[in-house]
């Protein structure tokens, strides 16, 4: 088994961060986005988004999309959960894994990939989207910080996947000056928080 990763990107450290949490090693193999080895043939094959992270079976399978390799590793590893526990503590998991992904550390990804100089000439870069997002993110992270004023954890008392997707998405945000503001206070408790795992050094 090995996990195609880059040290750089903010969705292969999900992967990281969850298999740290887990105690569970996998043999990672580095992939330059840099230098778009994640374009060429061999790779596409692999995953043909051709994007990280990509967990490749011993019987030659092949699983992109970072939920979906946390979700193998959950169900081999099942200690400690990470995805919610029961029907509705599953639910309630995916819920805040889904919001965190979709809108706050997308738009934060986006702001880099619309504005950030690593980008360009290599997409198609539209600066006033990346503009839009990071408004966007903007009002996600003090939306976030009114959250986590009632409870430790994004998903509830416990740390869980959501956890770990939020803290890639903001810290992703040091590039393109996407910062906690002092006054959300309650975000930067957690921030800390969940830094201050040994996962977070993944
Ligand atoms: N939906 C995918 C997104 C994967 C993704 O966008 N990965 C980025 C790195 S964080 C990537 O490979 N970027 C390189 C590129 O788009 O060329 C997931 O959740 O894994």
């Amino acid at each position: 088994m090995r996990l195609y990763d880059s040290k750089m990107a903010p969705n292969p450290r999900r992967v990281r961060i969850f298999l740290a949490e887990k105690g569970v090693e996998v043999r990672t193999v580095q992939v330059d986005i840099g230098k778009a080895e994640n374009r060429q043939p061999d790779f596409v094959a692999k995953n043909p988004m051709g994007t990280l992270p990509v967990l490749e079976l011993d019987d030659g399978t092949c699983i992109a999309e970072t939920v979906a390799i946390c979700r193998y590793f959950e169900r081999v590893q099942p200690e400690p959960p990470l995805m919610g526990v029961g029907a509705s503590g599953e639910a309630v998991v995916e819920m805040w894994q889904r919001r965190m992904e979709l809108e706050l550390a997308l738009p934060i990804m986006q702001v880099f990939r619309n504005t950030h100089a690593f980008f360009k000439g290599r997409i198609p870069q539209v600066p006033e989207w990346g503009e839009v997002c990071r408004a966007q993110a903007l009002k996600r992270l003090e939306w976030l910080d009114r959250e986590l004023a009632g409870r430790p954890f994004v998903a509830g008392d416990g740390y869980t996947i959501a956890d770990i997707t939020a803290l890639c998405g903001v810290d992703f945000g040091r590039p393109t000056g996407i910062r906690i503001a002092p006054e959300w206070k309650h975000l930067q408790r957690w921030h800390e928080a969940v830094s201050a795992r040994p996962s977070a050094k993944a």
